[in-house]
């Protein structure tokens, strides 16, 4: 017999014990332990981490987002690999980049053939469910269950598709999301394990407030970004082209000047009780230049603020159920958003740059058994990560193709020696809504190096220790040439490494 170095041996014995259970309910009939964890799934739409109060939030306090912080492992350096819904969304369901999943852009159609780890999960014996918002186009697959807003959806009463059939519904979709995911949770036969997807629309622009919370944050200011004002001196093109501005892009609906169009009269009524009066005295105010930005920054951040408190509250709701039922020991918990987003920082709402903001993603994951409490990671993660862990915690075998990695190790407290110290992105959707232009770009834990192409040819270089609010390009600095140098050479490998010639040549 050969003599093994210690991991080799563990490695062969993890081999062995991810053979013996991925057969799933054949493995399971044989005697295997049933005790794989279930995956609950939780992900919000547009919710940057910087309005949670478990990343240090001025704005807002999320007391049930944090019992995952407090109980679980909170990520620093959670990053998306293209900062837009339904892109990520099938970055997150593939672990492929955005080019060779073939959703590049929110107006593509996702392949709902291709293999995802829904179905992966389904196939190992996982009772599997997708509930809330799913903007992907085609029909979910995968899933045992599933009833989702059809595209975005909306605030106040909407229409969901349960497994193929519309109905309508009378109510705050946060709400009636939550009351499907319990029901569903409740209504499980059996002990198979499962992997519930809990997704919710909210906090994504209109940001309509659920009824329970029209007024919260009346009797306060919210404290402004220091680049509310933001001249982009210092930037290129790409920073002052957008159409994505508190000040330019927000129209009536956004600030509320106008309603919902579909409210029930008892809605109505609470609503005009909300809003007629502020609106009333903005009218009579009749408010110019920084003044009406200030005003407009004010009415978009309490009600995006508002739209998470419905979020926290009924996230404890599923939490406290988990408690009650004695599942939350043996459930993975990941709490996600599709990518983070410009809460007037620059001046902007909405996402897609590469600029800090939405390039992170809010990251909490508990799981008792594996992870310890409290703790604070700072390795770089990106929801490409998603589908390869959530199979490893399933005992199911990461398809080779996948590009991201478990990050089991990195949960436990054992990151790898070769976990990765730069992220690659790319973001497409240009000429398109809120003109962000094409760009790809790498993320060391200093630096982050920008080419904006298509209708442009410029490069963006930022020193984030001695910039982190990146205010000052230092591309062309001589400075810097080096670390420019090292950065391109490091973004080429990265694109060769995951197979991308869809941007412009790097040269
Ligand atoms: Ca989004």
């Amino acid at each position: 017999m050969t003599i093994r170095t210690r991991r080799e041996f563990l490695r062969g014995a993890g081999a062995l014990a991810a053979a013996c259970i991925t057969p799933g309910l054949a493995g399971l009939a044989r005697g295997v332990s049933p005790r794989r964890p279930n995956i609950l799934f939780i992900m919000t739409d547009d919710h940057a981490s910087h309005a949670m109060s478990c990343y240090g939030s001025r704005l807002n306090k999320t007391p049930n987002l944090d019992r995952l912080a407090r109980e679980g492992m909170r990520f620093e350096n959670s990053f998306c690999t293209n900062s837009i819904c339904a892109p990520c969304r099938a970055v997150i369901l593939t672990g492929k980049y955005s080019h060779i999943n073939g959703l590049m852009d929110n107006a593509q159609k996702f392949d709902g053939a291709q293999p995802t780890f829904p179905k992966l999960l389904q196939k190992a014996g996982y009772e599997t469910a997708m509930i809330g918002k799913w903007h992907l186009k085609t029909d979910p697959t995968g899933f045992d269950y599933w009833n989702i807003l059809p595209g975005q959806g909306v605030y106040y009463n909407p229409v969901m598709i349960e497994m193929g059939t519309r109905k309508n519904h009378t109510g705050y979709v946060t709400d009636i999301i939550t009351d499907y995911a319990l029901d569903w949770l409740k209504g499980r036969a059996g002990d198979r394990p499962f992997c519930l997807m809990y997704h919710h629309k909210a906090p994504h622009r209109e940001w309509s407030p659920g009824p329970r919370h029209l007024t919260l944050y009346d009797d306060v200011t919210m404290p402004e970004p220091a680049t509310l004002f933001d001249d982009y001196q210092g930037r290129g093109r790409a920073a002052r082209e957008q159409d994505m501005s508190i000040e330019k892009t927000m129209n009536a609906r956004d600030l509320k000047l106008t309603p919902p169009t579909n409210l029930t009269a008892e809605q109505k009524q609470l609503w005009d009780a909300a809003y007629e009066p502020k609106n009333e005295a903005f009218r009579v105010a009749n408010l110019q230049g920084k003044d009406l930005v200030r005003w407009k920054y004010q009415r978009y951040i309490k009600d995006y603020l508002r739209c998470i408190a419905s979020v926290d509250e009924n996230v404890g709701r599923v939490l406290d159920y988990l408690d009650e039922s004695g599942l939350a020991n043996n459930t993975v918990v990941l709490y996600t958003s599709d990518q983070g987003f410009y809460l007037g920082d620059h001046g902007w709402f909405d996402k897609r740059f590469m600029y800090e903001e939405s390039l992170r993603m809010p990251l909490l994951v508990r799981y008792p058994k594996e992870i310890k409490a409290g703790s604070v990671n700072d390795d770089i993660v990106l929801n490409l990560d998603f589908a390869p862990t959530f199979l490893d915690y399933a005992g199911v075998e990461v398809p080779a193709d996948m590009q991201g990695a478990s990050m089991r190790g990195v949960l436990a407290g054992k990151t790898p020696e070769d976990w990765r110290r730069s992220m690659y992105y790319h973001y497409y959707e240009y000429p398109a809504v809120h003109s962000v232009k094409r760009h790809y770009g790498i993320r060391t834990r200093r630096h982050k190096l920008i080419h904006f192409y298509h209708d442009i040819d410029e490069w963006e270089l930022y020193d984030l220790r001695k910039d982190p609010e990146e205010l000052k390009n230092v591309y062309d600095d001589p400075a810097y040439a080096d670390v420019a140098r090292r950065l391109k050479e490091q973004l080429k490998r990265l694109a060769a490494m995951y197979k991308d010639d869809t941007g412009a040549a790097i040269e």
